[in-house]
């Protein structure tokens, strides 16, 4: 196994890309810039701002006096967002890490230090020098004691863009010249998804280019959306977001007001795609459906309404299903729209009414990734597949199944164009790490990324792990950069006991987050706007390529990842070799000639870099019309899947002969360990809370921003959407302060009463930063992250993914004094005999 980052996928996406797509020329290059420019800045008086970009879309910006003083959208943006709003308090919150800072007790004494005390955001203020030291030495440490299994480097996450400074590269080069390491395989994001899915289509799918959007919306007649919500989640791309999809999703509104595409939202939720297309909602009970997809097949067969020759044709199984369905295997049940019912919540007649309208209309399914982040979330992406093989459409134009359209702007055509590579993140120079021992002592280097908790809690333990047995390291230390744990993860309680195991933990971020307060050494990183550098533009598109101009120098005493892991490395007199002799800006100009000159054999022209670091960007000309799995389609021998056999398995003898009780040679339905409606602890916690990605941020960041907080808090705390019927059972009203609970935490947050929700949903968005009363084991939090609440169980032996969409709670109006929240402002800076530091800024 080998550490991906999803820079990878898309890096061998650009070249896929390339092959045939676009006749490209540069004739039309510059047709699309010109029309760029007539929405120059000079027009819009912004002659002189200079441009950057974010997640969150490309923008110029205003600066006056080394100070940035207004933000706009880059003129290309036609639909910008408003988490854009956020981006000046991301240089100026009171959130900044301002200094280095190594936490009281560690301080005094180092991995002796009193771990239980991590949490009450004690910490010395250090010179650079003397936190690079510490680093060094417990580095040196754990090597010399222990050996590279006693060493987390936890990465991939939503590090801002910008390739040269991508910061988990320069954490991984730099800690990889030191020595080796445990890392982690997977994300957060697909965890099931991406395990399960090239067993049945051959590919991930979920970080691929889908069907384009004029051909959905030239052929589409019926759109099924399974949790999904791309109105909300196309607000943010892995690269610089230009937003592009939105052009499409204006246009399906129109269609689906004059009735030509029939677009039908399967979510317990009316999501914001919904409202906003005002397309059908159809609601399911949560985590069930698989019981649903499984009485579409059910309905099909019986009303012979599949499609036998695709399933002849292009899969492989469908005999060993059926008989699952039928029935006719060990649980006996007959998987009929009446047994269905019953679990999902929608009637047998409604079932078969969907099931017919699919299978007589040109149908697009659409996948979320909210149902795989649940437990057993692989099973309801296999029957997804298997709904869209029997339709037989899968590689037709505006049919089949996509995973991916609600990400990045997937759909939108690629240029083609190359795009800039990234900072190297391995040893390139030929060099072995100072302590060059492979040797982990019978653990694994790398664990499933999910599973680090259950590392530290449960060591030594073996799991499964597609197809590998895994033994869990109990490592010592773990270094963050570009992620945030204290929020991404779940269930924080049994990380707080879990950290108690933990000698040394160290962040690198720009952002004091709960990561940073649980953290003993933690090292202030730039933000991305204190910085130079290049980033695609578009992440499927390939839209372009976009400067990213330092708009002030750092604040504080913070250092870019670049700086800060040069430094690092002159420990080990290694930094010439790290930085290859080049400076930030060598490095900038470096990737792009290297693109430029890839992009020249392809006829798409790029001017020279001094122009176009002045200009600040290079648009490329839209892509061709391209249909997901028409090359399989029109010659499935020659265009095979990826999987065993080259065709879609509705049944894997590879995952049957894996045995792993929860994931078989075929999709199965399961009880969940707890689900709402009559389901497992509902009796006692009768709510299921989804923690969704949120409308108003992008996960953790600009969650620091007080000029969006004051927009979406209530009493300042983050809102729990809830339905009238729950309100209203619980005395709660809108606006309320209420407290949120179950056997694993409790949280503060704010009622938001919405007819959006049904009884027994309610919504708090992840990302909310984490603000406990104290460090203790149980303590409420101030503010309102979900990860108090969730639970931290694997989707299945096979994809060991997160689970965090499978939690049931209670909740009460809180009625005590309320404690102020935490999670904002920074740590308590004290001096090493514990007085607080009095700052005047
Ligand atoms: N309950 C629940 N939990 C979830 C999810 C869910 O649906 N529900 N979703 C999961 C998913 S899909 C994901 S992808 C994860 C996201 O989890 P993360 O990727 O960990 O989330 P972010 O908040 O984006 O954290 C990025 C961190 O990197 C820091 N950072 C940004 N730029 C830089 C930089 O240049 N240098 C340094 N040093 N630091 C930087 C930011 O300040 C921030 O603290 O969350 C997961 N957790
Ligand atoms: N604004 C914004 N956009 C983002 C992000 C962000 O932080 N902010 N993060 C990005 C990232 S990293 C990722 S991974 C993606 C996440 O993309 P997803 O995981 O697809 O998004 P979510 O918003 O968590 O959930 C989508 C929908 O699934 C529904 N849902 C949940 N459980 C079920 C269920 O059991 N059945 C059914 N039928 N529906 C269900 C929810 O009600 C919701 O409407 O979003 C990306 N886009
Ligand atoms: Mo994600």
């Amino acid at each position: 196994m080998i550490q991906t980052t999803r820079r990878h996928f898309l890096a061998g996406l650009a070249t896929l890309g390339a092959v045939g797509v676009v006749p490209a020329s540069w004739i039309f290059a510059s047709r699309v810039v010109k029309a760029a420019d007539e929405l120059n800045p000079d027009a819009k008086g912004m002659a002189g701002w200079k441009i950057s970009g974010a997640h969150w879309g490309a923008f110029r910006a205003r600066v006056e006096a080394d100070r940035v003083v207004e933000i706009q959208p880059f003129e290309f943006d036609k639909h910008p967002t408003d988490i854009l709003k956020g981006t000046l308090d991301v240089i100026y919150s009171a959130s900044r890490v301002r200094y280095p800072m190594v936490r009281l007790d560690w301080y005094k004494n180092r991995e002796n230090s009193n771990k239980a005390e991590r949490g009450d955001n004690r910490f010395v203020r250090v010179s650079w020098d003397e936190a690079l030291d510490l680093l060094y030495a417990e580095l040196e440490r754990i090597q010399k004691n222990y050996g590279p299994w006693a060493l987390h480097v936890g990465n991939v996450g939503w590090r801002s863009v910008g390739q040269v400074h991508s910061c988990g590269n320069h954490m991984l080069r730099a800690i990889g010249m030191h020595g080796r390491s445990v890392g982690t395989a997977g994300d957060y994001s697909t965890g099931a998804g991406q395990i399960i899915l090239p067993y049945v289509l051959g590919s991930t799918e979920v970080y691929s280019q889908g069907t384009s959007w004029e051909v959905i919306l030239r052929e589409t007649k019926v759109l099924f959306m399974i949790a999904n919500d791309p109105v909300k989640n196309l607000q943010v791309g892995w690269n610089t977001e230009t937003h592009e999809a939105y052009e499409y999703w204006g246009q399906l509104k129109q269609k689906v007001a004059d009735k030509s595409i029939r677009v039908i939202c399967l979510d317990p939720v009316k999501s914001k795609t919904q409202n906003f297309l005002g397309c059908e909602h159809l609601y399911i009970n949560p985590m069930t459906d698989v019981a649903l997809m499984m009485a579409m097949v059910h309905t099909m067969w019986k009303e012979n309404l599949y499609d036998k020759k695709f399933l002849e044709t292009y899969t492989l199984g469908f005999e060993e299903f059926l008989p699952y369905i039928k029935g006719e295997t060990e649980d006996k049940i007959e998987k009929t729209p009446e047994w269905a019912a019953e679990i999902c919540g929608i009637s047998a007649e409604k079932i078969r009414e969907l099931t017919r309208l699919m299978a007589k209309n040109r149908t697009q399914i659409m996948v979320g990734w909210a149902i795989q982040r649940q437990q057993h979330g692989e099973q309801p992406y296999w029957m997804a597949a298997i709904l869209a093989a029997m339709l037989g459409q899968i590689g037709l134009p505006g049919g089949g199944i996509s995973y991916s359209h609600h990400y990045s702007s997937v759909g939108v055509s690629s240029s083609g164009a190359s795009m800039p590579g990234a900072f190297p993140l391995n040893l390139d120079t030929g060099r072995t790490p100072k302590y060059d021992t492979n040797n982990y002592d019978g653990y694994s280097s790398v664990i499933p990324v999910a599973r680090v908790i259950d590392a530290l809690l449960e060591p030594g333990k073996e799991i499964n792990f597609n197809g590998h047995l895994v033994k869990l390291p109990p490592y010592k230390m773990a270094i963050f950069s570009g992620c945030n744990q204290w929020h991404r993860h779940q269930q924080r309680n049994r990380m707080k006991e879990a950290y108690l195991n933990l000698e040394t933990v160290v962040a690198v971020d720009y952002n004091w987050t709960a990561t940073c307060r649980f953290a003993d050494i933690v090292l202030p990183a730039c933000t991305p706007f204190e910085r130079n550098d290049i980033d695609a533009y578009g992440s499927y598109s390939n839209r372009g390529v976009i400067a990213m101009q330092k708009l002030v120098d750092p604040l504080y005493h913070s250092r870019s990842d670049f700086d800060i892991w040069q430094d690092f490395t002159k420990r080990m007199k290694r930094d010439i070799e790290y930085s290859r002799g080049m400076s930030e800006m060598q490095w900038v100009e470096y990737l792009y000639e290297e693109c430029r000159a890839d992009n020249l054999k392809k006829d798409f022209f790029m001017p020279p870099f001094s122009e176009f670091w002045e200009k600040g960007y290079v648009l490329f000309p839209k892509g061709k019309e391209w249909v997901r799995h028409a090359d399989f389609r029109d010659d499935p021998e020659v265009n095979a899947l990826g999987t065993p056999s080259g065709f879609i398995e509705i049944f894997s003898r590879k995952l049957a002969s894996f045995g792993y009780p929860d994931c078989k040679g075929h999709p199965i339905w399961m009880e969940k360990v707890e689900r709402s409606m009559g389901g497992p602890g509902s009796e006692k916690y009768p709510l299921w809370l989804q923690s969704v990605h949120p409308d108003t941020r992008l996960h953790s960041q600009t969650c620091e921003s007080e000029t969006r907080r004051s927009e979406y808090t209530i009493h300042g705390r983050e809102p729990v959407y809830l339905s009238p019927q729950d309100a209203q059972k619980r005395g709660i009203k809108h606006g309320d302060l209420v407290r949120v609970f179950n056997d694993r935490g409790q949280l503060l947050a704010g009622a938001y009463i919405s007819d959006n929700f049904p009884q027994n949903v309610i919504r708090i968005q992840e990302g909310a930063w984490y603000g406990p009363t104290g460090p203790e084991i149980g303590a409420l939090d101030t503010y309102g992250d979900p990860n108090t609440l969730t639970l931290d169980v694997a989707t299945s032996e096979l994809a060991q993914g997160p689970s965090a969409n499978t939690c049931l709670v209670e909740i009460e109006k809180f009625t005590g004094n309320a404690p102020a929240v935490t999670s904002f402002g920074g740590p308590i800076e004290v001096f090493v005999g514990g007085e607080v530091v009095k700052r005047d800024e």
